[in-house]
């Protein structure tokens, strides 16, 4: 059997203490069969760039990291990873900071990951590549003359060629890209953009199997959407109802309704303008005065790139509006945290809650939504507001489907939640439990894989 190497931007080390937000760490968890090899940047910044990767045995795994300089840091993952490819593939041509030295830095280090990893590759080890940080990686991986087998999975949206031609270079990347032998993506609209932009960049159309030929090298493409472990994250629920910080939450809400919200604090999960739509319930629905609490955690994220400060100074302006505007001695409607919280407890607090705001402006996937219904109780469901630019919304359509930028339609859907019958509760949520147990991390990666391995 073949050897699984996988390669990401970050490595989680076994030995790192304390709760990581961030879907990738989560998902692949379930891909790490024993004898794999997991392959990264160990989040540490050097005074050089590693010359050759730190080997560690755990648990029948071996990781392998480099540290990184300070400037392949800031130019590679601060620069042109964070401030140029994920504000323009989550559509925000706007926030893109393009940077001709980013540009480099970025080729320079998938250059390098390219050198680091071929003294470690065997003949027949399958690769797999994830997400953003890595698109040049596949053709870095050729130039050395690694023949292995290729896969990618990007993690978040792909666009259409009209937004994609807004980065300078955009063809450079998707040519190399096209190295890999398989490309996977989380919705079919990903992976229309992008075939669409290899027929703009490359000249090449698809075939019928949504695979391309060029230079007699066929890629094929898959729709893989990511899914969590329900059935242990149901557990890990059940479990919490019994957990110290549990019970002070319910002590806390005195028999109010929590409405709940989880991210990262990203510009792309849509926070401003779920804190508007919040304060339109409180201004248009006036009977849940006193009668609900937003709960609004948000586990701060790359502090580094200045867009996500002023973020952060924009919501406790907006925070501080709503609350200054209609709390009472003995209610506060809307808590907001910037921490991250421990999953099990995250998994508890989704349970107590009647409904979760899953409402990101644009997102690959998003797991909170799928953990929050494999997390209800299913005589007595929450109820799921989900943004429609969410990848999750191609699959669990039985959600109150809104549009993120419209806090009027989204207050609706929140008064919807508030007073939906219990059937009804019960059989949106019967539904929406089926999708995420059909879907889940295994079989996610046992999906990716068995093309793979083919
Ligand atoms: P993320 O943008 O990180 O992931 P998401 O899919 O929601 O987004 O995953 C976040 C994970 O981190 C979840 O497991 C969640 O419970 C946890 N988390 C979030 N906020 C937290 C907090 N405040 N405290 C503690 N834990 C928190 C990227 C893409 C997504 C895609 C995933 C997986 O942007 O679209 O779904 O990868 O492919």
């Amino acid at each position: 059997m073949s050897r699984l190497v996988i390669v990401s931007n970050r490595v989680s080390l076994p030995t790192e203490r304390g709760a990581r937000a961030g879907g990738l760490a989560v998902a692949l968890v379930d891909a790490m069969t024993p004898g794999s090899v997991w392959f990264g940047w160990s989040g540490k910044r050097a005074a050089v760039t590693s010359e050759a990767a730190t080997i560690v045995e755990h648990g029948g795994l071996t990781y392998a990291t480099i540290d990184l300089s300070e400037a392949d840091y800031r130019r590679y993952y601060v620069g042109f990873s964070n401030a140029a490819l994920w504000p323009l593939l989550h559509y925000r041509t706007g926030l893109l900071d393009f940077k001709r030295d980013d540009y480099e830095g970025y080729l320079s280090v998938n250059e390098t990951f390219a050198d680091r990893l071929k003294p470690l590759l065997r003949p027949d080890d399958i690769i797999w590549i994830h997400d953003y940080q890595l698109l040049t990686l596949p053709e870095a991986l050729r130039r050395r003359g690694v023949t292995n087998r290729i896969g990618f999975f990007l993690h978040i949206p792909f666009v259409p060629p009209a937004v994609l031609h807004v980065l300078p270079s955009a063809a450079v990347l998707v040519r190399a890209l096209a190295a890999a032998d398989l490309i996977g993506f989380q919705t079919h609209g990903d992976r229309m953009n992008f075939l669409e932009s290899v027929a703009s960049c490359m000249g090449v159309r698809p075939d019928a199997h949504h695979g391309f030929t060029h230079n007699d090298h066929r890629t094929e493409t898959i729709v893989a959407p990511i899914g969590i472990d329900a059935e242990g994250f149901a557990r890990t629920a059940r479990r919490a109802a019994g957990m110290a910080e549990t019970k002070r939450l319910i002590e806390s809400l005195v028999g109010r309704a929590l409405v709940i919200g989880v991210d990262r604090l990203d510009y792309t999960k849509g926070l401003p303008q779920r804190f508007d739509a919040f304060g339109q319930l409180l201004h248009r629905y006036p009977e849940h005065l006193r009668r609900i609490s937003l709960l609004q955690i948000a586990a701060r994220s790359r502090e580094d790139v200045d867009r996500y400060q002023s973020l952060r100074r924009e919501l406790d302006r907006k925070a501080g509006d709503i609350n200054g505007a209609y709390s009472d001695f003995d209610w506060t409607p809307l808590r907001y945290m910037t921490r991250t919280v421990n999953r099990n407890t995250i998994a508890g607090f989704y349970r107590l809650a009647r409904i979760a705001l899953v409402t990101p402006l644009r997102d690959g996937m998003n797991l909170v939504a799928k953990e929050f219904v494999a997390a209800q109780d299913a005589t007595d469901p929450g109820v799921l507001v989900l943004s429609r630019f969410a990848g999750a919304a191609e699959e669990l359509t039985e959600a109150l489907i809104v549009n993120p930028y419209d806090a009027d339609a989204v207050a609706d859907a929140m008064h919807t939640g508030l007073i939906m019958p219990l059937e009804e509760r019960k059989a949106r949520h019967a539904a929406l439990l089926a999708k995420v147990r059909r879907t889940t991390a295994a079989s996610f990666c046992r999906d990716f894989l068995a093309h793979l391995y083919r």
